[in-house]
């Protein structure tokens, strides 16, 4: 039976796969943690910081863990404003998880990449799979190098350690945690609350999101597929849709006619021109037949709905 431990489940990602994940496996086989407590969590919860081995060690071996999903990490922005930490962090704990994994035999490790490992010279348009990445921010810097570790900890241990290249995640669960994709919450909190935004993107700042709920199935779908049939090893494209700060308020003004939105882009604007408009993930759908479920309507209808009801 599947034993689960979360690494950085307080983030944005943890809680909402810590739920999907009890459905298949039993909540008694999930196991919460982060470096601070996990407040009000119906899970079992354990202290970890990612860049120490011993307390990593300790509680694989406490709860008899299985499969690791590490979603430690310091986002884009975060990770400008404390370039040296977002190194440490992304670097030093995924190395520490990958070494403690190989010494533990564990099964399965999943490991985020993203959208920011690729850079100004990447196709931009329908970024394939296999192309130029030369990321200027110290967190896609950090998810470059962080895929070719995966990759070598596979072809060198025999780790099954897995990877999706996330879009822009949109989630109401928890708020914005320092990433330049996260307008795409904090939008539709300062829509409902005051009926105004200023973006920190440019009108037509056109980014690849997700949103959470087939964020979590195509995690879930890459780490149940079978192993054969596998083709990347460093971090799968991964697509939902694509749009700009204009289109998504042009959808919300369709349920708060009054929603005004203006713009002072600030130095996010040049992490998010670094990035990609759209992605090829024809590799995810051909290996493991991914297909996202959340055009731009359904998320603004859901997440309007859902922060509604928690104001
Ligand atoms: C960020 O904006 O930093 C993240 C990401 C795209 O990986 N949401």
């Amino acid at each position: 039976m599947e034993k689960i431990l979360i690494l950085g489940a307080g983030g944005q990602l943890g809680k909402e796969l810590a739920d999907a994940l009890s459905k298949v496996y039993g909540q008694s086989n999930i196991i919460l943690s982060d470096i601070k407590p996990i407040e009000n969590s119906e899970f079992v919860t354990e202290i970890v910081d990612v860049l120490n081995s011993e307390q990593i060690l300790t509680v694989l071996k406490k709860h008899a863990i299985t499969h690791i999903y590490h979603l430690a990490a310091i986002l884009s922005a975060a990770g400008e404003k404390n370039p040296a930490l977002a190194w440490n962090i992304n670097m030093n704990g995924l190395l520490n998880v990958l070494e403690v994994a190989v010494g533990l035999q564990i099964k399965q490790v999943f490991w985020p990449s993203s959208i920011a490992a690729f850079g100004p010279n990447t196709p931009r348009v329908n970024t394939p799979q296999f192309c130029i990445m030369d990321p200027n921010t110290m967190y896609g810097i950090t998810k470059l190098t962080g895929e070719r570790l995966c990759e070598y900890y596979f072809l060198k241990k025999g780790l099954d350690v897995r990877s999706l290249r996330y879009p822009g995640i949109i989630s109401y669960a928890t708020p914005p945690g320092g990433g330049t994709t996260d307008y795409a919450i904090h939008i539709f909190h300062e829509a409902l609350k005051h009926q105004k935004y200023t973006c920190f993107l440019s009108e037509n700042t056109e980014l690849p999101m997700i949103y959470m709920p087939d964020a979590v199935r195509a995690t879930m779908e890459l780490m149940q597929a079978p192993k054969e049939k596998i083709s990347v090893r460093s971090s799968y494209n991964l697509a939902a849709i694509s749009f700009t700060p204009k289109q998504i308020a042009q959808e919300i003004q369709k349920h708060i006619s009054q929603f005004q939105i203006n713009y002072q882009p600030d130095f996010r604007q040049s992490i998010a021109d670094s990035w990609p408009k759209s992605i090829d993930d024809s590799f995810a759908r051909k290996d493991w037949n991914w297909k996202h479920e959340y055009n731009l309507p359904e998320i603004v209808k859901d997440m309007l709905f859902h922060i509604q009801k928690s104001l």
